[in-house]
């Protein structure tokens, strides 16, 4: 491994770092200006190793090398790396940009030593995984492997402009893209991140591979109660959207609290009219809930939604319930993610399979081809936070497992 590769990862993730729509922090959402300039500077970084590289229909950065040898190139089968380029809101450096500069900085040690591979490699800056501007993720990944639905298309963002009205450019209106691959013409798609938790810390361990991806269920409850005076309307005569949605934010709490490994996340409120002399009328929360087992998740809906609706009867309020986002677990492909094995074992001796409580873009992939997922520690366990952070010695373990997979999977697929 060339000794300066984790350090070229490491300033490119904070090269990238400054490009956001907000200044002072790492911000970057669907379709926004900073995407723009991120793709363009990562699509440098693509061509320095001979990606060609093209950005789809909806805003995806796509790298392209084909396969080196003449037998394949007859019918090139392609092993898809990726994971997205948006962000949260002042986010870190790492969740989303390892998984695409990592593979390309892995295509560029190959190269250094010599290797041409037997099968064509697409590396993928999915435009939209976190689902920050429209509250519905993995636009791009959706887009990219064909999943894309009207339905998708009718969420409205902030200025009340829809996702079909964000993608329609001047040239043409937006069209639903089909697959980008037939699924045989697929070796697997392998998504590098950061484990965003606590356990390959505690485990004293570099890297890890992932069994399973948690099911998640995002959506909006509204609760609706009547606005009035602050100083004139007494307390026994208010319908206060606001009281009522604070009892279900702590429900959800107590409810996850209860049922581990349940987890349940009110991540933004909406008051309205949201003036501090008057009882909130309208509230929409936003939730969040996951669980390995799906099953287990709707029950958990279930009882969230029969205690929203108490809540409001007692309160004379109404609740109403909008899902964003339904995802079922999803278990990555036992072949590639035991070839993965074997690779961190090559190079950190132990290996160690974890559930994944995040969603990737994996989930969405796994429907078009088998995934795999590589895990990197990250310090404290901590995401969605500008002190995110994987040390360039942890880079370095990952970077040699990638080559290693890379080397493994050309001996599997010969020319
Ligand atoms: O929210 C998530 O699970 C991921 O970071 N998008
Ligand atoms: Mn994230
Ligand atoms: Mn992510």
């Amino acid at each position: 491994m060339s000794p300066n590769a984790a350090q070229l990862l490491a300033r490119r993730l904070d090269e990238l770092a400054l490009v956001t729509d907000e200044p002072a922090r790492i911000t970057r959402t669907f379709l926004s200006p900073a995407m723009h300039r991120a793709n363009a500077l990562v699509a440098g970084w693509m061509n320095e190793v001979g990606l060609k590289t093209r950005i789809d229909s909806v805003g995806n950065l796509i790298g392209r090398l084909e396969a080196s040898s003449p037998r394949a190139l007859a019918k090139p089968k392609t092993l898809l790396l990726g994971s997205h380029l948006d962000t949260v809101r002042d986010a870190g450096r790492f969740d989303g940009p390892l998984g695409v500069l990592l593979p390309i900085v892995a295509l560029a040690e190959l190269r250094r030593r010599g290797i041409a591979l037997p099968f064509a490699v697409e590396v993928l800056g999915f435009s939209e995984e976190e689902g920050v501007r429209f509250s519905s993720a993995y636009l791009g990944s959706k887009g990219y492997s064909g999943q894309l639905r009207a339905s998708d298309l009718k969420h409205r963002d902030a200025k009340n402009l829809s996702v079909r009205e964000a993608l329609a450019t001047n040239a043409k209106p937006f069209a639903l893209p089909k697959p980008a691959h037939r699924q045989s013409n697929l070796l697997g798609y392998i998504e590098v991140h950061i484990e965003q938790g606590p356990v390959l810390e505690n485990e004293k361990l570099a890297v890890g591979v992932v069994s399973a991806i948690a099911g998640q269920t995002r959506g909006r409850l509204t609760f609706r109660g009547k606005a009035g005076h602050a100083g004139t309307t007494p307390m026994a005569l208010r319908r206060d959207a606001l009281a009522g949605a604070a009892e279900l934010v702590l429900f959800a709490e107590s409810l996850a609290r209860k049922t581990p490994p349940l987890v349940a996340t009110v991540g933004t409120l909406t008051v309205s009219p949201g003036a501090p002399n008057v009882i909130p009328g309208e509230v929409t929360l936003s939730l969040d809930v996951r669980h390995p087992r799906d099953a287990a998740r709707r029950t958990a809906l279930a009882r969230l939604f029969a205690h929203a609706k108490k809540i409001a009867s007692a309160r004379q309020l109404t609740c109403d319930w909008q899902a964003t986002q339904d995802n079922g677990a999803v278990a990555c492909s036992a072949p590639l993610t035991a070839l993965l094995a074997q690779s961190v074992r090559a190079v950190q001796s132990r290996s160690l399979a974890l559930v994944s409580g995040a969603g990737h873009d994996a989930v969405v992939m796994s429907a078009l081809t088998p995934v795999a997922m590589l895990f990197v520690r990250c310090r404290d366990g901590l995401s969605h936070h500008p002190d995110e952070f994987a040390s360039p010695r942890d880079l370095d373990v990952a970077l040699r497992v990638a080559v290693d997979f890379l080397e493994r999977l050309a001996q599997q697929n010969p020319a």
